[in-house]
């Protein structure tokens, strides 16, 4: 993936990276600077999105939002499939990124679209004007699998607000902090069931994952990972699903 090596910008904990870059490290950028620097910062990206919206299909060799709209449309067809590209070059958000995972490090910690909005509610703040952000819908298509690891974990356990995560124990598994102040362990807990899925390249996974928790597990064996994917969303007028990342 030679763009990758060019433009790749490193996730927040660097073992991995993204381009564009990944909402939470926007975010973090966005914190770390004063008014002035927030407008400026955001009014390169969105002109960064822009471009990459453009020149996508011959970068790439395929008109991947077609195409990705063409098979939406075969499980919904009554509502248009979108993504944010203003004439005016504001407010533009890539309609889905490249992430890649480091063989031996990579991997996604627990985490739901619900509870990411609480997280970098800055970047949210922004996008929310345009998408319903409640609830959004996880799709990824795998391009390169790991050899081994890199499973996507999901849990029955929906998010709720008050849910607080705790973080991995010291054995690595994620526990969570329930809105009664007690803690539920993920993995041992028999109210909390899961499902990991293994795709293959080429396979294109929809999921819940604005309220299901979920994880992807650390890459293992002699090669990265990467997909391609990104949200689903309804426009504020609830006529048109938005593509965004
Ligand atoms: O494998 C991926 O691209 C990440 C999927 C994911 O964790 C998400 O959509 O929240």
């Amino acid at each position: 993936m030679l763009v990758l090596e060019e433009k790749a910008t490193p996730l927040l904990n660097r073992t991995g990276d993204s381009y564009p870059i990944t909402m939470p490290s926007l975010s973090k950028e966005l914190e770390n600077s004063d008014a002035k620097g927030k407008e400026e910062k955001l009014a390169k990206y969105y002109h960064l999105v822009n471009d990459y919206h453009q020149i996508f299909p011959s970068r790439f060799g395929v008109d991947l939002f077609a195409k990705i709209s063409a098979f939406f449309l075969l499980i919904e067809p009554a509502l248009p499939i979108t993504r944010i590209n203003e004439p005016d070059r504001s407010n533009n958000y890539p309609f889905g990124s490249f992430r890649r995972l480091y063989k031996e490090v990579g991997g996604f910690d627990l985490h739901c679209g619900n509870d990411l909005q609480r997280q970098f509610e800055l970047f949210y703040r922004e996008l929310s004007h345009q998408v319903e952000i409640k609830n959004q819908v996880s799709y990824f298509i795998v391009l390169q699998q790991a050899e081994e690891g890199g499973e996507l974990t999901t849990y029955s356990l929906p998010w709720e607000e008050g849910q607080i995560k705790m973080g991995p124990n010291e054995v690595g598994e994620d526990c969570l902090k329930l809105p009664d102040g007690s803690i539920i362990n993920l993995h041992t807990d028999r109210r909390v069931g899961s499902e990991s899925v293994n795709p293959q390249p080429g396979d294109l996974i929809l999921f819940q994952g604005g309220q299901l928790w979920h994880r992807v597990e650390i890459v293992k064996g002699n090669q990265d990972r990467i997909t391609f994917g990104g949200f689903l969303g309804s426009s504020k007028a609830s006529e048109e699903i938005i593509l965004w990342t």
